[in-house]
């Protein structure tokens, strides 16, 4: 980074005492951890990806919204707003980057994959909880940070325009993979006979639950609060609940190359949807506890999908490390996505058995 003295300087933050260091393993933005060393303050700096969010400040405005709300209604909240920069503003912009400071969440871990249902149960909880406190939220005042983004007939298209402009080569090599998205079509199918139903709302959502964007208190396996906030706008229930089994349930992230190891994790399941109805058991529709398994088989064929038109696109998106690494990433999410398919009647008691636990407590 070489501006770092300009940037540091508009949080009055001196660049000679400050060390940075590159952190976590986002796919989108670049993280920084800021240490003060003659302080010992510790702060987390990001520029935005440009390329991904094509006006930050909607993004800044949305976190704002949503803090200033959740600080009026339930101040002892922890939610993760921007640090204002000294002139006042919710990010402080340079040669067209645009760069976010927030507090460092000190003591807290974040993790790529879990290791004990306990944590399944602490991230649904709390990502269920920010769904909660937000639930008489008006959504209609977050704007779309990216239009369209989890609205999977709009990713299905983009996944055609991807195979019509990929080479025969590419296209040979993905073969089994275009077959399988095409295969699941009917997924798209059932999300649009379903999404405009009054039963299933617009909600203010987060979007992007991996467990990446939880932080966990290090001694213990309690969660602490969700991060990256970037995609908080209206949406529906089903893509918060889904990202979670996309990466809660296999003990291997979407990195994973060997495919055999791609197996859900039914202990996980079910943590998963007791942490969430833990706190949006008594605001979901009839129609939306019908669609809880639905959730994970929607947003792991909408990342199967993105991943792929990547692979296609010559991976213009996800960063890769090696060349087929999207094309990777496709057939482990087409696996944990069979998974569910060949799990349906075990996963389909367990959600009846977590309703029913759910009604008879309250
Ligand atoms: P990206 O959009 O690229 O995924 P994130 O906002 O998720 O960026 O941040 C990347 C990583 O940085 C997280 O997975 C987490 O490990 C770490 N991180 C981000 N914000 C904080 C914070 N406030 N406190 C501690 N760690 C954080
Ligand atoms: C991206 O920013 P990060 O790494 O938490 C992506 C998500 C995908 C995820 C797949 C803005 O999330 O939608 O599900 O990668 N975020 C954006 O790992 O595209
Ligand atoms: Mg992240």
């Amino acid at each position: 980074m070489n501006n770092k003295e300009a940037i540091l300087s508009e949080y009055g933050l001196n660049s000679n005492e400050a060390m940075l260091k590159p952190f976590g393993t986002g796919h989108i933005n670049s993280t920084f951890l800021v240490t003060i060393k003659t302080t010992g303050e510790q702060f987390i700096l990001q520029s935005i990806n440009i390329n991904v969010f094509k006006k930050p400040e909607i993004i800044a405005q949305n976190v704002k919204h949503v803090a200033d709300f959740l600080a009026e209604k339930y101040p002892d909240y922890l939610f993760i707003k921007a640090i204002k920069t000294v002139s006042g503003e919710e990010m402080a912009v340079l040669d067209g980057v645009y760069w976010r400071l927030t507090q460092f969440v000190r003591n807290s871990v974040s993790f790529d994959t879990l290791t004990e249902p306990n944590q399944a149960y602490e991230a649904a909880l709390q990502f269920g909880r920010l769904n909660k406190l937000l639930s008489d939220f008006d959504a209609s005042k977050l704007k779309e940070t990216i239009p369209g983004f989890h609205d999977l007939e709009l990713r299905y298209n983009q996944f055609s325009d991807a195979l019509d402009s990929a080479s025969d080569e590419v296209k040979k090599h993905a073969e089994k993979e275009i077959n399988t998205a095409l295969h699941y079509r009917f997924i798209l199918d059932y999300f649009n006979s379903i999404k405009n139903s009054p039963e299933l709302p617009d909600r203010a959502m987060h979007h992007d639950t991996k467990i990446s964007n939880m932080l966990f208190d290090r001694d213990s396996v309690k969660g602490i609060c969700v991060i990256d906030l970037d995609t908080l706008m209206a949406g529906k229930f089903i893509s918060d609940l889904g990202d979670m089994m996309r990466t809660y349930l296999c003990a291997f992230s979407e990195n994973e190359a060997d495919i055999s190891k791609i197996t859900i994790r039914i202990e996980y399941f079910e943590a998963i949807v007791k942490g969430y109805l833990h706190e949006m058991g008594s605001i979901l529709s009839p129609l939306e506890k019908e669609l809880i398994l639905f959730s994970g088989k929607y947003l792991i064929y909408m990342q199967a999908i993105r991943f792929l038109s990547d692979y296609l696109n010559g991976n213009v998106y996800y960063p890769i490390s090696y060349p087929e690494q999207n094309l990777h990433r496709t057939k482990n999410q087409f696996k944990l996505l069979a998974e569910l398919f060949d799990n349906e009647k075990t996963l389909v008691g367990l959600v009846n058995k977590c309703l029913n636990e759910h009604d008879s407590r309250v």
